[in-house]
């Protein structure tokens, strides 16, 4: 069995529990990993995420006896209970405010939202900066598309879960996490051009590579200001620079505009410059099966984040820093932090042969660094949004 079919078949038993007969419908949607391309979703970038075999998964039947959208969080053991005769607004508990926000996505394009009894659990790490708000987002729109049977086109469902972001949980991301969560492919890579939103895949699927996912288990919390904030510095500095986004410019535009702005928006600037040239050569790389430069490529990613974005911190600094020293030969090609930052995850590009001693020396050297005992794990690219029973 996959980790998936176990994760469905455990929350099917929980609503069997609950409600004394099985669940009608059990849907899915994971977590992902960026690979590449950190905080250029909002700059209209590219980036380079894969979906993760993490996931949020629910179990549901309709309910004849209430007028709520009821969610059952089986590991938290706690109820939210939606009232869905209404336009449905913020409520308690917090963490329902992403379903809240999807249900009202949901009514605001007229679909009535029918009264259900859902059974839910989570694999993706909460706070650990592999979008598990995403994967609940874009799971709570998947039971609802497969319980009304109004399928939306994957493009508006992502976009309908990143408003919900927007508006329910305060966090102005990208469209990063809501897209790879629903157009994730199994042993592909999503290069997503963010203006356009047009997407590439790129096969991810050579067994010799692997990634390595490595959790600081330090918690990442994007809604307290630093996010934003970095947004508003990139558009003060396309303001400057005269342009629609950062996208638009060049590192040369950039020096010559160097006097007419602050220091600490001049290296956001080059980090986005930079970080969008290196997201479109990791993929070249990478289809070229070139680990070294993809490698590399990461390695300078993660330099650029924590000195010019200034969204690393010692913790995943001391993760990069481990799996540098190990270096090539013993089978680390490149690592870099991952997601919003502040905490979370690294991901590294390693040979498949090397992941155990590699997961040792990381735990090892991490523990002794911090004190810590990080969570590591390999993933290989996953599909995105799934129907499991329908
Ligand atoms: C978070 C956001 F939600 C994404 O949109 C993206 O900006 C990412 O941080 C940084 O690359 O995950």
């Amino acid at each position: 069995m996959t980790n998936l079919q176990q994760l469905a078949a455990r929350v099917a038993a929980e609503f069997q529990k609950l409600y004394g007969r099985p669940p009608r419908w059990i849907v899915a949607a994971p977590g992902r990993v960026n690979v590449i391309g950190e905080h250029i979703d909002y700059n209209d970038g590219f980036v380079l995420p894969m979906a993760i075999e993490r996931y949020a998964v629910m179990a549901a039947d309709s309910s004849s006896s209430s007028n709520s959208f009821s969610v059952y969080d089986a590991q938290f053991k706690e109820t939210a209970m939606i009232d869905i005769s209404a336009p449905v607004t913020k409520g308690p508990p917090k963490w329902s405010n992403y379903i809240r926000g999807v249900i009202a996505g949901f009514q605001n394009r007229g679909i009535k939202i029918p009264a259900l009894n859902v059974a839910f659990m989570s694999t993706v790490p909460l706070g650990g900066g592999l979008s598990s708000s995403a994967a609940l987002e874009v799971c709570t729109a998947t039971l609802i598309e497969t319980a009304t049977g109004a399928a939306i086109d994957p493009v508006e469902k992502a976009l309908l879960a990143q408003k919900a972001e927007h508006e329910f949980a305060g966090v102005p991301c990208g469209i990063m996490d809501q897209f790879i969560s629903v157009m994730g492919r199994e042993s592909r890579l999503l290069l997503l051009d963010c203006r356009s939103r047009k997407t590439e895949l790129v096969p991810m699927d050579d067994p010799s590579v692997a990634l390595l996912i490595v959790n600081t288990n330090v918690k990442h919390e994007l809604s307290g200001g630093e996010y934003a904030q970095r947004r508003l510095q990139c558009e003060a500095a396309a303001k400057i620079l005269g342009v629609a986004s950062l996208r638009d410019t060049t590192v040369e535009m950039l020096e010559r505009s160097k006097a007419s702005m602050s220091e600490v928006v001049y290296r956001r600037a080059r980090h986005v410059i930079g970080e969008i040239e290196r997201t479109v050569h990791a993929a070249e790389a990478i289809r070229n099966s070139n680990w070294p430069a993809a490698g590399n490529l990461m390695y300078a990613s993660h330099a650029s984040l924590r000195d010019d974005y200034e969204v690393s911190c010692k913790e995943l600094d001391d993760v990069v820093e481990i799996a540098e020293s190990i270096g090539v030969k013993a089978g680390v090609f490149g690592c870099r932090m991952t997601g919003g930052g502040f905490g979370g995850c690294a991901v590294a590009l390693v040979k498949t042969g090397n992941v155990e001693a590699i997961t040792k020396q990381i735990a090892d050297g991490y523990k002794s660094k911090t004190g810590i005992n990080a969570t590591i794990f390999v993933s290989r690219p996953a599909a995105g949004a799934t129907v499991i029973k329908a």
